[in-house]
């Protein structure tokens, strides 16, 4: 009964709620009377610990005891969102625990409203490597995430005058309960300095690093818990530390303030994250970064092994890694280091191992995004990884001029060294050579990735080509998100669907039962009404539930064509305007996400939509037909209410340009319906749900191709097209801007002469698209049954469906149940 459970693990409410004050009273310090709901956050956050330490130290002993093969997931970023809902979802507790606070006369929703969110992430890289870390362990799969500890995550944003204005993120402010830190396991890291030739022991030449500096690593963990199995995998997250010997040093020379200075620039290394994704900048700290965390990693498994008493030998039968995009590809020359100056390997071996380790994910496309670092850098950075770069690369290119003969043109394009305009190390070509499989995340990139971007390396080794489209967690996009529709799918097919999403089919039977469709218009209504109520708090905006809700949720880019929405905005409001009595679809369109603080474009896009909204929503005209709103601060936590409440999807991308997106499946799982290009996994979805249920519009990847080819005017459309003519006209003249024509000239400008985006020739079909949508949102039936169809068919994007198929294609890894010991 109750009385027996253990107040570190008991499940039962009474337990919970004894559990809950005594960690108040013996972590916190407080009494009832006196504490905070901060306190009570801390509370319930350590009761829930206790219950996953026990898991996790349960499996780190058959881990170890097994000497398990593990996936080791490299990623620079892992953008976890709050910990608590998940872990309680994860756990299987929910409902006990919202039932304990309740009798303790507590808010459940207010406490998790009080976690600080980790946002060590920009957007879908850093979340698909969460999404993933939550599939691996409740697929019961060895996993280590490895990465870096930032002290401050990505931004805040807030909203002045219209204008995003940046704030830093200090997540760590009132501490971190899901982390415990491990300074035993601290390493070292060398930067700088110059190599020499020594002769070892046997009499063979060998090379020695003399760094210029060393900066310590101290891993932090976090416990990662899978859905309603007993595995709770580590997430171990690296800061930098100044080695006490360098103060030293410094001290007894009498340079206190050298020793200071010291420390400050090694801690430095983990201070902050960069928050431009897509592009690259070739910045010192940003490759000291990637380095550091690389070497940490490497480091940490070789550890590993040694404690197993595992020849290293075995490494790549021990460890499966995975290079989260090129920010960890500095690791296939840091494993051959390792493996050749620190443990005395010969090259062959080690480059056998080497290749056999690294499995590559590439996110992108985009020429701007592709890492390079100048030779100047590198060489004055990492020394000896240069000079392995250069042995790798000479060996590769021999290869190739065995395989294709002398042909010097090819050679330049696969060199690890670009020499075209300065001389720079490639990191994806580098990633390519050293990893034996690389994958693209939807059909179409891997696709494009073989033809362009990667076409000479698809022909060097075609067998390492693979794809595996991206997938999202259903337990925290789903069932945390959308508690009403989890329980009414429930209620119909029962919870097996939350761990094999494939299931969730099932629920077409019901897409045509009346009563089904009544409850899934109610939940869908309820979700309106909590994000309504969210805007209005944080905006101030107004707006109506039974408005079709539009939403556009994920970073600001000219690529994914913000301005390409409010561009249809404008266009309604001007039809509106036109005609006072219009009888249109009333629509609330809302958006959300961080420009990179550097990306001018992007922020004057921002500016943009704020300035539309001004202008729409207080037009008496317009009334509720639209309103435009900009939610400020994007991330995982304020994005949880947002999905569940979309009736429409945007994703509207040029095509080709895209690589997955996972926002799509995101919004399709919660039923909402998808405009969009064909783009990423736009097609896929497209395919799943059904053409008939899907607003396909615009270019398609060859379209794009073509026109570029023939000379692509934008001008033409606009001079043709009086309705965009009127929206850009209006942008121009200041009608948004209180009459200043110079604010939005760039943008206007930018579309008019070189529309890299193609807006310009997607413009109609746009339009005409959203006003299928329109006349759709009116037949309810008909939209209820797409709605309800979506969800249906969505299992595919399930995280667990992906990591399935990295598992067997490039991993080889199999689950290890855990058992809890009695
Ligand atoms: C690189 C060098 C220096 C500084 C920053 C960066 C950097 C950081 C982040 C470069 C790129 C990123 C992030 C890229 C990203 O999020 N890509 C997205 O990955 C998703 C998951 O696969 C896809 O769904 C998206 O389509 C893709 O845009």
């Amino acid at each position: 009964g109750m009385q027996c459970e253990d107040d570190r693990t008991g499940i039962g409410v009474e337990t919970l709620k004894r559990a809950f004050l005594d960690n108040l009273f013996y972590v916190q310090g407080k009494f009832p009377a006196l504490a905070t709901k901060h306190d009570y956050y801390m509370a319930l956050a350590y009761t829930v610990r206790d219950r996953l330490l026990q898991r996790w130290v349960n499996t780190a002993a058959i881990y170890t005891q097994e000497g398990s093969r593990t996936v080791a997931y490299l990623s620079a970023e892992f953008l976890m969102g709050p910990h608590l809902g998940n872990n309680l979802i994860n756990l299987g507790i929910y409902n006990q625990v919202q039932q304990a606070m309740t009798e303790l006369k507590l808010d459940l929703k207010e406490l998790l409203a009080k976690e600080e969110e980790p946002g060590l992430g920009n957007g879908g890289l850093g979340r698909l490597a969460a999404c993933y870390l939550d599939s691996l362990a409740s697929l019961e799969i060895p996993t280590l995430g490895y990465g870096i500890r930032y002290e401050f995550g990505i931004f805040d944003q807030l909203i002045r005058n219209g204008w995003q204005v940046e704030k830093t993120d200090k997540w760590l402010r009132y501490g971190n309960p899901w982390e415990i830190a491990r300074p035993e396991w601290a390493v070292s890291v060398k930067f700088g300095g110059r190599t020499e030739a020594h002769k070892n022991a046997q009499g063979r030449y060998r090379v020695r690093w003399i760094p210029h500096k060393v900066v310590l690593g101290i891993p932090y963990d976090t416990p990662i818990l899978g859905y309603k199995v007993n595995t709770a995998n580590t997430l171990r997250l690296w800061k930098a530390e100044a080695p006490e010997s360098f103060d030293f040093e410094a001290f007894n020379r009498g340079n206190y303030y050298g020793a200071v200075d010291q420390k400050v620039t090694s801690e430095n290394l983990t201070k902050v994250l960069y928050p431009n994704d897509e592009t690259y900048e070739g910045k010192q700290l940003r490759l000291e970064q990637q380095y550091f965390f690389v070497s940490c990693a490497l480091q940490d498994m070789l550890r590993i092994m040694l404690r197993q008493k595992l020849p290293l030998e075995q490494f790549h039968e021990k460890f499966a890694v995975q290079l989260n995009d090129t920010h960890p590809a500095i690791a296939v020359a840091e494993l051959m280091r390792l493996l050749l100056d620190e443990h005395e390997m010969d090259w062959e071996p080690a480059w056998e191992i080497t290749q056999k380790t690294f499995g590559y994910t590439n996110h992108t496309l985009l020429p701007e995004a592709l890492e390079k670092w100048s030779l100047k850098l590198f060489s004055s950075l990492l020394p000896r990884h240069l000079e392995i770069i250069y042995e790798i690369n000479w060996r590769f290119l021999e290869q190739v001029r065995h395989k294709f003969g002398t042909d010097e043109g090819r050679i330049g394009r696969l060199s690890l060294i670009d020499e075209n305009d300065g001389k720079f190390v490639r990191m994806a070509h580098l990633a390519c050579v050293g990893s034996h499989k690389i994958n693209g995340v939807a059909a179409l990139h891997s696709e494009l990735l073989q033809k362009t971007t990667l076409l000479d390396f698809y022909e060097f080794f075609p067998e390492k080509f693979t794809n595996i489209t991206n997938g999202v967690t259903p337990r925290r996009w789903i069932v945390l998100s959308n508690p009403k529709l989890t329980n009414l799918i429930t209620s119909c097919i029962g919870d097996n669907w939350i761990k094999h999403l494939e299931d969730v089919q099932r629920i077409e039977t019901y897409a045509e039962d009346p009563g089904f469709q009544q409850e899934w218009q109610q939940i869908k209504r309820e979700n309106k009404v909590n994000v309504a109520e969210i805007l209005l708090d944080r905006t101030g905006v107004k707006v109506d539930p039974d408005s079709l809700f539009d939403i556009q949720v994920k970073r600001i880019h000219q690529y994914k064509r913000q301005h390409l929405n409010i561009l249809h905005a404008i266009t309604l409001y001007n039809q509106i305007k036109q005609n006072p009595n219009l009888d249109i679809t009333p629509r609330t369109l809302i958006f959300a996400g961080k420009a990179a603080p550097g990306y001018y474009i992007a922020k004057l896009i921002i500016k943009l939509i704020n300035s539309v909204a001004e202008v729409v929503n207080k037009d008496r005209d317009i009334g509720d037909r639209l309103k435009v709103v900009f939610l400020p601060d994007y991330n995982v936590k304020n994005s949880q209410p947002i999905y569940p409440a979309a009736d429409l999807s945007e994703q509207i991308s040029t095509a080709g340009k895209e690589a997955s997106g996972t926002g799509n499946m995101k919004f399709a799982m919660n039923g909402a319906l998808t405009i969009g290009t064909l783009d990423g996994a736009n097609i896929e979805i497209r395919n799943a749900v059904g053409a008939e249920n899907f607003f396909l519009f615009g270019l398609t990847t060859e379209d794009v191709g073509a026109l570029r080819l023939t000379g692509y005017r934008p001008r033409e459309y606009y001079e043709q097209n009086p309705q965009l003519k009127q929206a850009i006209d209006q942008i121009a003249s200041g009608y948004f801007s209180h009459g200043d024509r110079s604010l939005f000239k760039p943008l206007v400008d930018l579309l008019l002469d070189k529309d890299p985006f193609m807006l310009m020739a997607d413009y109609q079909p746009y339009i005409d698209c959203q006003q299928q949508v329109s006349q759709t949102y009116r037949d309810r039936d008909r939209w209820l049954q797409m709605s309800i169809l979506n969800t249906a068919r969505m299992g595919k994007f399930s995280s667990d469906r992906a990591i399935r198929e990295y598992c067997q294609q490039i991993w080889k890894v199999q689950p290890v149940p855990v058992q809890l010991a009695a």
